[in-house]
């Protein structure tokens, strides 16, 4: 059951990395100010997981850089996610907001309605 899984973990990252969306380019003052922006999010995740995956594409697409913290690998991480966050789920959006306030998001759809809706723009696959 542990080798099934592994291989379709592997399945969805070959089939992830052949079919990568286009990204979308910006000039580089445009870029570093989302990249400010972007500075403030962080998003727990697992490789392999098909949900993850659907938010990196779209994290791709958009051209936004966030930083990724692997909640299966990393203990900190991981132990960040329950106690912080609520739940051990992924994927999880850490949103730190210019008040210090944190908001964790969970769901993989709202994850990427809240990245469209902040950062707009993302060009077709
Ligand atoms: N409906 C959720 C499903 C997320 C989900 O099922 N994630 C799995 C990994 S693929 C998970 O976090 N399981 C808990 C665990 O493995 O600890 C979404 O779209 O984000």
């Amino acid at each position: 059951m542990k080798f099934v899984r592994w291989l379709l973990g592997r399945l969805i990252l070959a089939i992830d990395f052949l079919t990568r969306p286009k990204t979308v380019v910006r000039d580089t003052d445009e870029q570093s100010a989302l990249d400010q922006k972007t500075a403030k999010l962080a998003l727990y995740q697992f490789e392999a997981c098909p949900f993850c995956v659907k938010v990196r594409r779209q994290i791709r697409r958009q051209g936004l850089r966030i930083e990724l913290r692997d909640a299966k690998n990393n203990p900190l991480f991981s132990k960040e996610l329950a106690t912080q966050g609520g739940k051990h789920k992924v994927p999880c959006l850490r949103i730190e907001s210019d008040d210090n306030t944190v908001t964790w998001l969970y769901e993989s759809n709202d994850i990427n309605a809240f990245l469209q809706k902040e950062f707009g723009q993302s060009e077709a696959a």
